[in-house]
């Protein structure tokens, strides 16, 4: 047995605030200030489902994220125990490849303190309006000349073994996407459609639609392609209509996700159908608040050092995610 092997792994888990500085934290309101997103960014995030074009990540912290995707990329098995999830390859397509994986912060520093990168916690604690915990993190990478697609879905279709729906997903690009190499799409105003079956994730791009009235398929027509250069995020609505399609390009398109969930949330797993899915996530008990350290909590609007700041800049009303189609 080689060295490395016998090694005890750590958990990052463990770590319930960042343990690097790869993301300088603000101290004060005016360093806060900087993150703030204006009120014409929440607004159109409440109209339309989606928010894109905020900056995350500088490129020195693009690149240190891609290492460690790299090492991710290439886990043993006993590295991999700790993902809640993990796809060398999702595609149902033999010609393509979608790496996904969900638990990536547990294993390395940089994705490890990702979450509480500050630009991200101020414009999702605007989007969700109440302090929340993060819920947790994928990786979707499509390499170059066949990377599979995305199929359209909506992500709350996937997590009602959680409860209510007051969820929040943040995209974040490792790598310059567009149409070329399978940027993501949404259809704006889709998340006032409300909840719709799982229809498949990796394979069939299409197959959302056939559970869709006139109306919506129609809105497809105007689908918006979220191209997006690396380090830049958009923000989506859990009931948002998305999905992404093959990659036949020169270039890779890899992608960091975030979700996140109001403090509070609850595990709703009893008589949940899918539960073989759930087998390596942290568990979820019944009518139980989620508030573990695999649910840190990622912005308390308590502290004392922004809760003057955070009475003064725009944010959703409680409730808007849940009542975006009342
Ligand atoms: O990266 C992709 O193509 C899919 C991302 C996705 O489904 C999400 O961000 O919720
Ligand atoms: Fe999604």
């Amino acid at each position: 047995m080689k060295k490395n092997e016998i090694t005890p792994l750590t958990d990052l888990a463990d770590f319930t605030g960042p343990i690097a500085n790869i993301f300088q934290q603000p101290t004060t309101a005016a360093e806060w200030e900087q993150y703030v997103l204006s009120k014409e960014q929440v607004n159109f995030f409440h109209e339309y489902g989606y928010l894109s074009g905020v900056k995350i990540l500088t490129e020195d912290q693009v690149d240190l994220l891609n290492e460690e995707l790299v090492k991710l990329q290439s886990v043993n098995e006993e590295e991999k125990k700790l993902f809640y999830h993990y796809e060398s390859n999702e595609s149902e397509d033999p010609s393509k490849v979608l790496f996904h994986a969900i638990g990536g912060w547990r294993l390395t520093p940089g994705f490890h303190d990702l979450i509480w990168s500050p630009a991200y916690r101020m414009a999702a604690y605007q989007l969700m309006g109440e302090p929340f915990r993060f819920f947790h993190d994928q990786l979707f990478c499509k390499p170059a000349k066949h990377g599979g697609v995305v199929a359209w879905h909506q992500d709350y279709s996937y997590w009602t073994f959680t409860k209510p729906m007051q969820h929040l997903t943040c995209w974040i690009g490792l790598d310059d996407a567009n149409k070329e190499n399978g940027c993501l799409y949404y259809v704006p105003g889709s998340h006032k459609w409300g909840l719709l079956p799982i229809t498949g994730l990796a394979g069939d791009m299409e197959a959302v639609r056939g559970v869709l009235n006139e109306e919506q398929n129609a809105a497809f027509d105007n689908k918006f392609a979220n191209e997006l250069p690396k380090g830049y995020a958009s923000f989506h609505h859990p009931l948002m209509m998305h999905g992404s399609y093959a990659n036949y390009s020169e270039r890779s398109r890899r992608a960091v996700v975030l979700n996140s969930m109001a403090d509070g949330t609850l595990g709703n797993t009893a008589g949940y159908e899918r539960m073989a899915a759930l087998e390596h996530f942290p568990p979820m008990p019944q009518d139980q608040v989620l508030d573990n350290q695999f649910f840190p909590l990622l912005f308390d609007d308590r502290a004392s050092e922004i809760k003057n700041l955070l009475g003064s800049i725009p944010v959703l009303r409680n409730n808007a995610i849940q009542n975006a189609s009342e």
